[in-house]
């Protein structure tokens, strides 16, 4: 089903010619935004608070935060004062050193950005945990890495192993009525009374930033390192891809323990001095419209499955809300359907531009920009400086319109620089030296927009047809009676595989063979007879990721009574 292109938008975009930048741009020159181009020396601290702390944006709100108890605001000189307390405290309550890995496991708050980025003065490498892991998805990550400390609340404390993690010395614990003992850090007894003046570490560009632990298909959790000069496309796509001036006002609703929570939750729009806005607590359609309404958001970077939740919410309820400020608005994570693209025109007014990278390219890497025309269901074109392309198994590029390998040739500034502890997994990505080969299959058309099909082990060869999941995801989709869709190859004697989809229904619908069939017809009719699923298997609701990806393995598992492998990331 196709959905039209929908025309750039006329305004005031910072990338205002996609072609000609593309053409003419070198990231080097992006270092001299930098107050290190001279010195070389840097902190992404000190580039996200301290440089904004020190200029004309003293007073200027570096951070909105709400929850159902709190609703409070930091300026760029308060989140100085307050991270330089942070990073004191944890300096005078352990024996971190500079590299050394430090975990957060907490609920959104700002104690948990304070600390945060006291770390980061402090040069410490920082690993952001979803606060919904349980004690074995703490152990594997902490004790992978070597963790010497861990900040987590009286609540989390129990999922903590720490007497099995022999080189966790230090517990920072956020919380009242703390007892301490020689592991145990009460934070709430010494941040105040910390002094708000603190000398940074000052790095190279090498070393280390962000710990993300990441599952696989296969395998424990790996562990992706991101270096300090990440910070320079972090900022640069800031700019292009956010389209962030200095009268916005961000959010981005990702939580710190996905890579988007870091990256685009607070080090891109710091670092260009942007206004953000964190909303604790739980998703609910109400209370994020309410949060664009009172903080008169005016750039939205979500994802789909969200998209698709305020979807089902209804289009009554966005008319209770005042949305008049949203100027520009972004997916991450997985593929953005169609339908979901032409809900946005419906209700917002407004295009909602995809974004594709990953935990392991640190920013973004193919992406819609506001001066470029939308191609509904395609992630976009590369952003400038980055060349990307489809190549077969052997790494040699193919030409339009082939599916293949999702490859991004190699060196971009934010590409991961370790899989912690395991060199050899890291070596598998590349090929030929010259290709970061993502794992994701895709194909580029003529005019240089690249298409997701799926991840590469989750193609389906039927008949001898190739079938991209997500096609048929998307189409599941239109259909009035789904609301959440996943599809697998089911192994078949004759085709090689069937399609099998897992299909949630709207409130309002219950299954019956009568609605198998005409979800199939609209799936022939819409897409082609190939690709009509021949099983559907109706679920409450379907196994997804903390951020929002159908885990396909999971169906795949349950179909075949095969084992699981790594739920550390699947939501509850
Ligand atoms: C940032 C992030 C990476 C994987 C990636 C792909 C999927 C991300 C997507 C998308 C289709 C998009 N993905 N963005 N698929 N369209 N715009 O998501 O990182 O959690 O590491 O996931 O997510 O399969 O390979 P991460």
């Amino acid at each position: 089903m196709k959905v039209e292109a929908i025309p750039a938008v006329q305004g005031n975009y910072l990338l205002h010619n996609y072609e000609e930048t593309a053409a003419n741009f070198d990231w080097s020159d992006i270092e001299k935004e930098f107050s290190w181009f001279e010195t070389g020396k840097l902190n992404m601290a000190y580039e996200a608070i301290d440089r904004h702390a020190d200029s004309d944006r003293k007073n200027k709100v570096a951070l909105y935060y709400k929850d159902q108890n709190r609703s409070e605001s930091y300026t760029f000189y308060e989140m100085k004062r307050m991270t330089n307390r942070a990073a004191n405290l944890l300096k005078a309550h352990s024996n971190l050193e500079k590299g050394d890995r430090i975990f957060i496991f907490m609920p959104r708050s700002p104690e948990l950005y304070f600390l945060m980025f006291g770390a980061l003065k402090m040069g410490l490498i920082v690993g952001p945990l979803f606060e919904a892991f349980m004690e074995g998805a703490i152990y594997d990550r902490l004790d992978d890495s070597d963790a010497k400390a861990i900040i987590t609340t009286p609540d989390l404390l129990p999922r903590v192993p720490h007497d099995r993690l022999p080189h966790l010395k230090t517990v920072f614990l956020v919380g009242d009525n703390i007892e301490e003992d020689n592991k145990i850090i009460d934070v709430h007894k010494y941040l105040h009374s910390s002094s708000d003046q603190f000398d940074i570490e000052w790095l190279d560009k090498e070393d280390g930033l962000v710990l993300h632990y990441t599952s696989g298909s296969t395998g424990k959790p790996k562990g992706v390192l991101h270096a300090q000069y990440a910070m320079v496309q972090q900022y640069q796509t800031a700019k292009w891809v956010l389209d962030l001036n200095e009268q916005d006002i961000y959010w981005c609703t990702a939580d710190p323990g996905w890579v988007t929570g870091t990256a685009y939750g607070v080090f891109a729009p710091w670092l260009t001095g942007t206004t953000t806005v964190i909303l604790g607590g739980r998703f609910s359609p109400e209370g994020w419209y309410k949060a664009i309404e009172d903080f008169g958001v005016t750039v939205w970077y979500s994802a789909p499955t969200a998209f698709r939740m305020l979807m089902g919410a209804g289009d009554a309820l966005v008319k209770e809300f005042n949305l008049s400020t949203l100027r520009h608005v972004l997916s991450v994570g997985e593929p953005l359907n169609p339908e979901v693209v032409r809900w946005g025109m419906q209700v917002f007014k407004k295009r909602i531009h995809d974004t594709w990278w990953m935990t392991e390219t640190g920013a973004h890497m193919i992406c819609n920009y506001p001066s470029m025309t939308i191609k509904p269901g395609s992630m976009g074109k590369p952003v400038p400086g980055i060349t990307a392309a489809i190549v077969d198994d052997q790494g040699k590029e193919l030409p339009p319109n082939q599916m293949g390998n999702l490859a991004i040739k190699k060196g971009w500034p934010s590409m991961m620089r370790q899989i912690w502890n395991n060199p050899s997994k890291y070596e598998s990505y590349f090929m030929n030296d010259e290709w970061y080969v993502s794992g994701d299959s895709a194909y580029m058309d003529e005019e240089g927009y690249f298409w997701f099909q799926g991840r590469v082990d989750d193609v389906i060869m039927t008949s001898g047809e190739r079938v991209g999941p997500f096609e048929v995801e998307s189409t599941l989709l239109e259909h009035p009676a789904v609301a959440e869709a996943g599809v697998i190859g089911k192994p078949d004697p004759v085709r090689g595989e069937v399609i099998k989809a897992f299909v949630a229904l709207n409130e309002g619908y219950e299954p019956s063979e009568e609605l198998i069939q005409d979800i199939q017809q609209f799936v022939k009719k819409g897409l082609a007879a190939h690709a009509a699923p021949r099983e559907i298997e109706f679920k409450d609701k379907l196994p997804k990721t903390r951020s929002g990806k159908i885990m396909r393995r999971v169906l795949k598992a349950w179909e075949l009574d095969l084992p699981t492998g790594d739920l550390s990331t699947m939501e509850d």
